[in-house]
């Protein structure tokens, strides 16, 4: 009797909008026909930063669609959409267990530390029943595997952790070797762009009524966050996120590997997946996509090098940055190495500057909710870093500001990559870049009225005094890193009088700007 009575009682089943996966381990633990399965498009997830609107269409989108995955599956579900003015999470769930008779919540764990730590520390009094919060087990490497790979280590390389995992999943791995004798091929994925190949175009994704309305809904509702949605292209579906991935391997994967640091004036994509969105909210599976790109390779479609760049971006970096993320928090969103605190220009929020680089990466990332990692971390965040940006503006203007944007995977790559604010857990020295770099990366300085010869004066591309500038104001902290002894002792050598008229044009320039 006590069983079965049990067994009947029925579970609210919290899915966030980034938890998209009809086999993620809250859902795995509902029983069609008995749990409810509650998904809400709330107030305060769609504002806590300044989403753009690509990226709030994508996830309510993706979330109608998923609740018909869910129905045909069997499932129960409740839905809250953003017209019904829920401010937060936890007033649609309290509101489901109020209509239902239900005895327990259980949700997936969150991908960012403040939503965990309020789930895990308020609801149960809250809502007066238990919260149970299952791992996210969606990832490659656990809590506990990170952690014990981390433990003891003095620097956390992503490399080395990047050849345990291949190890582990067999990817890329002929008799317990990697493939073709080495671990990694960076050095065959840096060519600059020179208008060597077609970019092929990308296949339009059809959109479906459900789309529509939440595009016309979205635009009424935040009229002022970036996002064009006249421009709106993005999958929401499981099926058609697939395809998109699939038209990735026949089309940009063998190019892909050459291009992957290439600054392309011409297009926003150049060879890249366009997956992170997908993989990142459920609708693709990590491992699946690794496998399928090893497979491609395996058939002859790319080269060893397009399938490893790949491969070690998904199964190595994008692990690694998520390991990071738990183990550091929340120290980790203290940080500031470089005492950054200069306030964001305000081209970060029209792209409105003649640095032609800037406002290319500046413009698609506010227009489509997407730039490519070099644009992220070389374009972007050199710029943020070498002017001395605040480093949680800057988060949270990336967090913001990208359609794959969670803070699991957007802090460590924005605070610890590219600001260099995270005291060298992720980088061991900054990535900075004079204008020298971006040139020889791409074409934009061909449409630039800036010269990346020159270094100072109205024509001089700013990268180049402010590089310098930045290497004058923390002389002392970089000097001691090995990496950075030889960069320092040039710049000691030259002229005091010619180092002041740099460092005194690019605070010139900054201020400005902020
Ligand atoms: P591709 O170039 O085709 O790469 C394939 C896949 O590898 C990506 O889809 C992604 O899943 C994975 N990947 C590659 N690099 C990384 C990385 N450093 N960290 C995690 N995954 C990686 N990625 C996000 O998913 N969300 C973010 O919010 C995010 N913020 C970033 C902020 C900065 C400052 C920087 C430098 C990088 C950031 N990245 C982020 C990583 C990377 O830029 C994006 O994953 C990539 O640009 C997504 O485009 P794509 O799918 O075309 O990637
Ligand atoms: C990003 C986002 C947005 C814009 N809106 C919602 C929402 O209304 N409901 C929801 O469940 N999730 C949303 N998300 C994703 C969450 O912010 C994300 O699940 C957390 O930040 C944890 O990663």
């Amino acid at each position: 009797m006590i069983v079965s009575l049990a067994m009947n009682e029925a579970k609210l089943i919290l899915v966030l909008g980034d938890q998209l996966s009809p086999d993620q381990a809250a859902i795995r633990s509902a029983r069609p026909g008995v749990d409810i399965i509650l998904l809400a498009e709330v107030d305060e997830e769609a504002t806590y930063v300044r989403h753009n609107r690509h990226k709030i269409v994508f996830l309510f989108s993706a979330m109608r669609h998923f609740r018909h995955e869910l129905e045909a599956l069997g499932h129960t579900v409740a839905y809250v959409g953003i017209d019904e003015g829920v401010d937060r999470l936890e007033t649609a769930v309290e509101r489901t267990l109020q209509t239902h008779a239900l005895t327990e919540v259980v949700v997936c764990e969150p991908g960012e530390y403040r939503l965990l730590d309020r789930i895990q520390t308020q609801w149960s009094e809250l809502l007066g029943v238990p919260v149970t919060v299952l791992e996210d087990d969606r990832f490659l490497a656990s809590h506990t595997d990170f952690a014990s790979w981390a433990k003891g280590k003095k620097q956390l390389r992503m490399e080395f952790f990047y050849r345990k995992m291949r190890e582990r999943y067999q990817l890329l791995m002929d008799d317990g070797q990697p493939a073709g004798g080495k671990w990694n091929y960076d050095a065959d994925n840096r060519a600059g762009w020179r208008n060597q190949r077609a970019i092929p175009e990308r296949p339009n994704v059809s959109m479906d009524a459900i789309t529509q309305h939440v595009i016309a809904q979205v635009a009424e509702r935040f009229p002022n966050n970036p996002g064009d949605l006249e421009q709106f292209r993005l999958a929401v579906t499981r099926t058609d996120a697939q395809q998109q991935f699939d038209w990735f391997i026949s089309h940009a994967l063998a190019d892909f590997g050459n291009f992957q640091d290439a600054l392309v004036e011409e297009s926003p994509w150049v060879f890249h997946g366009l997956v992170s969105m997908y993989i990142n909210c459920g609708l693709l599976d990590p491992l699946a996509v690794c496998q399928r790109v090893e497979m491609a390779w395996r058939e002859g479609a790319c080269s060893l090098s397009a399938a490893e760049g790949f491969i070690r971006q998904v199964l190595g970096w994008r692990e690694y940055i998520r390991g990071i993320y738990w183990y550091f928090m929340p120290d980790y969103k203290t940080r500031n190495t470089l005492n950054a605190s200069r306030p964001l220009p305000d081209f970060f929020w029209d792209a409105k500057t003649d640095m032609r680089c800037l406002s290319r990466a500046i413009e698609q990332s506010l227009d489509h909710g997407y730039a490519h990692h070099i644009q992220r971390l070389m374009v972007i965040g050199n710029f943020a870093l070498l002017t001395g940006l605040d480093v949680m503006e800057v988060c949270d203007w990336y967090l913001g500001v990208y359609v794959d944007a969670y803070e699991w995977v957007e802090l460590p790559n924005t605070l610890g990559m590219a600001l260099y604010a995270d005291d060298a857990v992720i980088a061991s020295k900054p990535y900075a870049a004079s204008g020298k770099y971006i040139q020889k990366q791409g074409n934009h300085c061909q449409q630039c009225r800036f010269k990346p010869t020159k270094m100072t004066g109205p024509d001089a591309c700013p990268y180049n005094s402010l590089y310098w500038r930045f290497i004058d104001k923390h002389l002392d902290q970089f000097g001691g890193n090995p990496r950075m002894g030889l960069i320092t002792a040039n710049w000691r050598k030259r002229d005091p009088q010619e180092r002041a008229v740099i460092v005194d044009w690019a605070d010139k320039m900054i201020d400005e700007w902020t």
